[in-house]
């Protein structure tokens, strides 16, 4: 909590709450009363004072005019985003009571909280767990992002860290697998711009390419959704040619053997019908991946939001281990977990135990996030949800099928409390919409989850207005419903202390120096993890796994459709999914809501840069802007960026355009596993 002063300012550390795989170190300069600006904090361990784009003014969105400063309650339709203030206590009380009456009439499955990743730390984003678990709320399953990623690379490597991407300095060729690094993963920009500087190669595998391609030497661009067919294809050639590490895959890898003879039918040409990419193009990129000493593949999550997701990272995760690479420093595969923490006793402050066994038998099916729209629109007894609780989510533009999710928040019987810091496409639905604090007005512990840091940081301003943190709101909540446990007498500074008092595995083996940083508030990292030590079931890397539908990994087809066109999703540089859409100068540079396709698909459809298209499907119409580059893969029509409805919240955006289907492992989001065509629009559209 150390500030240091200068005239009329003072700094202190904080970290970075959004979905990143970074957690930067950020310094905060306030006046004591507001946020006056933020840097990167140089003394990090990782990001050293690189932060992007986004959060480099972050004091205008925590000084925003448009923050919701007081609660809210809804006077106009469902919708229609018209409310008047009102006190916390009548709020609270209104809540707690109409909660209390569903639970009586009902039950908690009548009850279903929704949050996903607006905040991402340990608190603020769990600490509603445990208000859930003492009601008896009905389960959400939350897997909107990379939730096929994860538990891909667990079929292969268990609990194996992968590389932290600070590993990649020694590998001698970087294979980047659908990842749009530029946007997403900064500080491998550096990285990849001094891999290239020392004469070694960067590739990239990829469906858009629009941002990524000056980065790269090479781009190759596939169909979505093959990317399990173009590893198998690599392995192919890697096998017949003599480039697997065989000494290595006989000691460390369980099944190689019976791989091995799969191997032979999945040739170049069967993998280039189904890929796109031709033959030749398989063989050199398999040759050169195999003549590497430390090749290192980083995955995006992109390629697992597929039907057949999980089958696609665990082939590329595979292919990672070939040639022998992860026995090599730099070698192997970067972009899952790398093996940090748990730091710290989570279910201290998510409370599975608040949950009675006793309710077990009645509970209800959990609900997938994914399939909020069928959820919310569900009349059957039983399984009808009355209240829905958001916070740190906004699933009125990022959940699959917009229009469904739309439907159930349109239900007059709903009754809906949004917890936010802006009236979003979800709020205007609220009957209560509750003020939020900013993560400067908070106090939290932050795991980077795509490095080995870990963080704390303590609330650098107050909140503004009557805005309140998660764990504040759900304390005042729980008193409310009459929970009397002692959990929900704490502030968050004494749930911080206490997780700080029951450290986990992370945190067995660190300083004293370090213990007095985190106590303070700043971040520390954490050795790599060992790649030459598998934690898997038998020590081995699990090529095959029997507790798998198919135990011998294979190529299976995604969902796809009917229609020609393979609609993807790509993160926008300027923000990151639904957050910093209150930021005009951002959204102003990101420009409308665009549609990009190869010049070839363009042409066969007669559609020019600029057009105006409806982008169509059996789900939904969606109007965009069209853009053509070659720079996608044929066959792919490729969005990036969330955008908002219209004024009037009519108009749909790209997430109508997807089913909610989910993945093969771990029931995961297939956002990228979806079709459409495309056509020159009839008249002007609303929406842009
Ligand atoms: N600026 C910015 N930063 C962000 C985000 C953001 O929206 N904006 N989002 C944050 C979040 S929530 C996350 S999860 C991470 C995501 O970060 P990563 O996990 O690195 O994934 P993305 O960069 O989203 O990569 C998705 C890429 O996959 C490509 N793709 C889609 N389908 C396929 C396919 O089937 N095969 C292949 N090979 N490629 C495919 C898309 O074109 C896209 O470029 O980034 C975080 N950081
Ligand atoms: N079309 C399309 N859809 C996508 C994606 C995509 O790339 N394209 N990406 C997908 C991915 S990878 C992800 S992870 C999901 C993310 O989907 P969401 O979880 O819905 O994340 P955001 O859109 O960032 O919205 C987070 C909201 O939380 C609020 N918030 C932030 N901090 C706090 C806090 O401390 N307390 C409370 N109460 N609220 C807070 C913010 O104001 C914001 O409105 O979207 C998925 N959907
Ligand atoms: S959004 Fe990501 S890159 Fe940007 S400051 Fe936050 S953690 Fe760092
Ligand atoms: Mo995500």
């Amino acid at each position: 909590m150390v500030k240091e002063k200068t005239q009329m300012t003072y700094t202190q550390k904080t970290i970075c709450p959004y979905d990143c795989p970074a957690a930067c170190g950020l310094l905060a300069e306030t006046d004591g009363t507001r946020l006056v600006t933020v840097q990167g904090d140089k003394d990090h361990p990782m990001t050293k004072g690189l932060i992007c784009r986004k959060m480099q003014n972050y004091e205008k969105s925590v000084n925003s005019v448009n923050r919701i400063l007081t609660p809210l309650k809804r006077v106009g339709e469902k919708g229609e985003g018209r409310f008047v203030p009102v006190t916390w206590e009548e709020a609270v009380e209104e809540i707690a009571g109409r909660f209390q009456e569903i639970l009586k009439e009902d039950g908690g499955n009548a009850i279903l909280p929704v949050y996903f990743s607006g905040v991402m730390s340990v608190i603020q984003r769990r600490c509603g767990d445990a208000f859930f678990n003492r009601l008896g709320a009905r389960q959400l399953v939350k897997s909107l992002c990379s939730s096929a990623k994860g538990a891909g690379y667990k079929s292969v490597m268990g609990d194996t860290g992968c590389l932290d991407p600070r590993e990649l300095k020694d590998s001698d060729f970087i294979l980047i697998w659908g990842s749009n690094v530029k946007s997403t993963r900064i500080h491998t920009m550096p990285v990849l711009a001094q891999a290239r500087k020392e004469g070694k190669r960067v590739v990239l595998v990829e469906a858009c390419a629009l941002d990524m391609a000056d980065t790269c030497d090479q781009v190759v661009l596939l169909k979505p959704g093959t990317d399990g067919a173009l590893a198998l294809a690599m392995m192919h050639v890697l096998a017949k040619e003599g480039m697997t590490d065989e000494e290595y895959l006989k000691k460390h890898a369980r099944g190689y053997e019976l791989f091995k003879k799969t191997l032979v039918t999945y040739t170049p040409e069967w993998a280039g019908e189904i890929t796109g990419v031709p033959a030749e193009t398989i063989r050199e990129l398999a040759r050169e991946y195999g003549k590497a000493s430390a090749p290192a593949i980083l995955m995006g999550s992109g390629p697992s939001r597929q039907g057949n997701g999980g089958m696609n990272v665990r082939l590329v995760v595979i292919l990672s281990a070939i040639t022998g690479a992860w026995g090599k420093p730099g070698g192997g595969f970067c972009g899952s977990n790398p093996g940090a923490g748990p730091y710290v006793a989570e279910e201290r402050v998510t409370r599975p135990d608040f949950r009675k066994k006793e309710w077990e038998d009645e509970a209800g099916e959990p609900v997938n996030i994914n399939q909020l729209g069928q959820a919310l629109c569900c009349e059957e007894k039983g399984k009808r949800i009355r209240a829905l609780y958001v916070y740190g989510s906004n699933p009125a533009l990022t959940v699959s099928d917009q229009s469904a999710v739309l439907k159930g928040l349109a239900r007059s019987d709903l009754f809906t409390v949004v917890h936010e810091r802006f009236i979003t496409d979800t709020a205007r639905y609220a009957d209560f919409v509750l003020p939020a604090t900013f993560s400067v007005e908070q106090t939290d512990c932050y795991t980077a989850y795509g490095y080995c840091t870990f963080g704390t940081a303590y609330q650098v301003v107050k909140p503004a207005g009557q805005c309140k943190s998660n764990w504040d709101t759900f304390r005042l909540l729980a008193r409310a419903m009459g929970y009397e446990e002692e959990y929900f007498d704490r502030t968050e500074e004494e749930v911080l202390w206490d997780l700080l008092e029951h450290p986990d595995k992370g945190l067995l083996n660190i300083s004293e120096e370090e213990w007095q940083l985190l106590e303070k508030g700043g971040v520390i990292t954490t050795p790599f993890a060992d790649h030459g030590r598998f934690l898997t079931e038998d020590g081995r890397i699990q090529i095959v796994n029997e507790s798998l539908a198919d135990p011998l990994p294979c190529y299976r087809e995604n969902h796809g459709g009917q229609e020609p066109l393979c609609l993807v999703a790509v993160p926008s540089f300027y923000t990151l999914n639904s957050t910093f859409l209150d930021r005009e100068d951002l959204t102003g540079r990101r420009g409308e809501a665009r549609i990009f396709l190869h010049p070839a698909d363009g042409a066969a459809r007669g559609i020019k840069e600029g057009d105006l298209v409806e982008v169509f499907n059996d789900l939904a119409q969606v109007c965009f802007r069209a853009g053509i580059s070659d720079r996608v893969a044929k066959g792919v029509a490729a969005v990036p960026g969330v955008f908002r409805q219209d004024a009037d919240g009519r108009a749909l955006h790209v997430n109508a355009l997807h089913h909610e289907r989910l993945s093969d492992m771990a029931d995961a989001t297939t956002l990228n596993d979806n079709r459409v065509e495309i056509r020159l629009a009839a008249r002007y559209c609303d929406s842009l």
